[in-house]
């Protein structure tokens, strides 16, 4: 098996068996239970049936999980006033479908060389299974004070896929004997403080979540917290000592050059008045995910935080212009900080006029002068 991953370019990769992750459904129930998924609730929809492999795929008979690295080697990052930072996952294309269609040609590999036809089912990141507990139990790695799945001596700038199979393959053993020690700083660095202790997240605080996954504003309270991160957040994995060794990835597609790469133009992004201008730009890479009103919310809060003054005629016009309550919201605030006399003109004119109560507040608070 490992010579036909490695083939296709999958230099790490491991075999779990699909007994039910027990201990791990008992931590995910605990977590959904405290709230931490946020408005995540396909996360919350059938929380057992994460931990049953063969749920998924009833003939199944061992998981192969392999892990792909991302890029890594980013050059310091400068906001220039005019940039915001977009996390390492994301700088090339959309892995669910580069790593996805791999994993498919595996799985026809697999059945080539063991001649005859495999049932397999190929799962990147969507699909209801707890990944990392099954990477943590086929030996990839063990888990961080930071909850990432981390290889011991490759750190943690790797994503998870799985192959699962109606082939019987000895399981790989688990990593004993590595963990994080005393250090905590991941824990410390965070810059929402989204930990609420090792290995436990509330999502709710996390940046990554805000940006990609929460559908409503930003609160208020975690704006400025955001600082230059218009999509996703690496902090956490940045200050892990196991990331120290960061090298290229071998995977084309998700080198910074196949897509966004590591800094997004807040001018242009927030000039995109349309849901169509919007696909045309972020299509096949993982920034389409919080769509045109998710990621241009981002992007007013980061003009605030890096003081892009440039972006000041943008964000006017979706005061002014744009369809989304979400966005127009979001530039009040944006506009309060870089041009504080502009929005106040603007904040008068809204108050009476505009439809939503968000954005009424959001002018409300710029009219007050509010932090
Ligand atoms: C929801 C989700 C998020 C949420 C919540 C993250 C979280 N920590 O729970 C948000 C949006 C915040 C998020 C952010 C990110 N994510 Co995400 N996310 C997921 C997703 C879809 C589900 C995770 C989940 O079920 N969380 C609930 C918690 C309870 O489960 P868990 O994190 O898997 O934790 C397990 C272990 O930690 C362990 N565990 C924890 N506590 C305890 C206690 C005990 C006693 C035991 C026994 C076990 C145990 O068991 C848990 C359950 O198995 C997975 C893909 C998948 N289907 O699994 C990707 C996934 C975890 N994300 C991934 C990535 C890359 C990220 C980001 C780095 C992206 C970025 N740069 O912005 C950040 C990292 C933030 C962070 N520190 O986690 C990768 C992680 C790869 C890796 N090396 O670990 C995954 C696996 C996607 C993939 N296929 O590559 N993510
Ligand atoms: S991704 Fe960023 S905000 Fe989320 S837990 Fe890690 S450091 Fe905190
Ligand atoms: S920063 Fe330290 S505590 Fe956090 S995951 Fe890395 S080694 Fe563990």
């Amino acid at each position: 098996m490992r010579a036909a991953a490695a083939d296709l370019g999958f230099e790490v990769a491991a075999v779990a068996s699909v007994e039910p992750l027990d201990r791990d459904r008992a931590a995910l129930e605990a977590w959904l239970a405290a709230g931490r998924h946020g408005d995540m609730g396909y996360l919350a929809e059938d929380p057992a049936r994460r931990s049953r492999p063969s749920a998924l795929l009833p003939e199944a008979r061992s998981v192969v999980v392999v892990a792909v690295e991302h890029e890594t080697s980013a050059a310091p990052f400068v906001a220039e006033g005019r940039y915001g930072r977009v996390a390492r996952y994301a700088w090339g294309r959309d892995y669910h479908v580069v790593v996805g269609e791999r994993l498919g040609r595996l799985a026809d590999e697999l059945g080539r060389r063991l001649g005859r036809a495999v049932r397999a089912r190929s799962l990147v990141d969507g699909a209801p299974l707890l990944e990392r507990a099954l990477a943590v139990r086929s030996g990839l790695g063990f888990v961080g004070k930071n909850t990432m799945v981390i290889l011991p001596g490759r750190g943690s700038w790797w994503l998870l896929g799985e192959l699962l199979l109606d082939v019987e393959l000895e399981p790989t053993p688990p990593v004993e004997g590595l963990s994080c020690g005393s250090c905590r700083r991941c824990l410390d660095d965070c810059p929402t403080a989204a930990f609420v202790g090792p290995g436990a997240l509330d999502a709710r605080r996390c940046l990554s979540y805000l940006s990609i996954e929460h559908r409503g504003p930003i609160p208020r309270e975690l704006r400025t917290a955001m600082g230059a991160w218009v999509f996703g957040c690496d902090v956490c994995q940045e200050v892990c000592p196991f990331n120290r060794f960061g090298k290229p990835t071998r995977w084309p597609e998700l080198r910074a050059e196949a897509g966004v790469g590591p800094r997004l133009d807040l001018v242009a992004t927030l000039s995109i008045d349309t849901d169509e201008a919007f696909r045309a730009r972020f299509r096949g890479t993982p920034l389409a995910r919080p769509k045109r009103r998710g990621l241009l919310r981002n992007a007013a809060v980061v003009a605030r935080n890096v003081g892009a003054t440039a972006t000041v005629p943008a964000l006017r016009d979706r005061v002014l212009f744009d369809p989304e309550p979400l966005v127009r919201g979001h530039a009040y605030w944006a506009l309060a900080g870089l041009d504080p006399a502009l929005a106040r003109a603007l904040a008068r004119w809204t108050i009476p006029m505009d439809p939503d109560p968000f954005v009424r507040d959001e002018a409300q608070a710029a009219l007050d002068g509010a932090p």
